[in-house]
């Protein structure tokens, strides 16, 4: 839901703190980092991430020969850590204030300030371990979005959702 303020765009984004993140104890300094920002978080999920929604997550590399390793990556196969940290952020540029910290794709040419700078890898195999995702354009951080959270998850009206009754879904209760 763009909005203008001046010359800025209200945006969200999807932020992701992949396996290898969590499982060196980044969180914190990647959550500092993030708020130089300014920006605010909207919506928070630890997801067990599942074979499907990896691939979902990833379409657009599928023909890749490194989207094996990617599932296998983001899934938390190589960390032996088998969740991620999903974050919504929002605020003016959303996209491009948090790419710009996220750095660049490849830890070893992203900037050494930023988060895949300092803490990314690549590993023996080839793998960019680089601890970090962020949406690219608009299109891909609703897109995201919706795949990662439901609307009841993030605190705020964001995209057009509609009530729907289920009847018969099993969840569990604490006993
Ligand atoms: P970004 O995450 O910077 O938007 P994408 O969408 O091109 O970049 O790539 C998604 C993920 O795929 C990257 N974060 C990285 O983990 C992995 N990846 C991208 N390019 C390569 C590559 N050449 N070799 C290995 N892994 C890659």
């Amino acid at each position: 839901m763009p909005n203008s303020v001046g010359q800025s765009q209200i945006q969200q984004t999807l932020v992701l703190i992949k396996p290898d993140g969590l499982k060196k104890s980044l969180t914190g300094n990647i959550l500092t980092k993030l708020s130089e920002t300014k920006l605010i978080i909207i919506g928070s999920r630890v997801v067990c991430v599942s074979r499907e929604l990896a691939e979902k997550h990833y379409y657009h590399l599928k023909d890749k020969p490194f989207f094996e390793d990617l599932i296998l990556y983001i899934q938390g196969h190589y960390h032996k850590c088998e969740r991620v940290l999903a974050l919504v952020y929002q605020g003016a540029n959303a996209i491009e204030k948090v790419r710009a910290i996220a750095g660049a794709t490849n830890p070893e040419e992203a900037d050494p300030t930023s988060i895949r700078g300092s803490y990314g890898r690549i590993t023996t195999k080839g793998v960019y371990e680089n601890v970090i995702h962020a949406s690219s354009s608009p299109a891909e951080s609703e897109r995201e979005i919706k795949l990662w959270f439901a609307p009841q998850e993030i605190v705020v009206p964001l995209y057009p959702s509609k009530k729907v009754i289920k009847e018969k879904v099993e969840i569990l209760e604490w006993t």
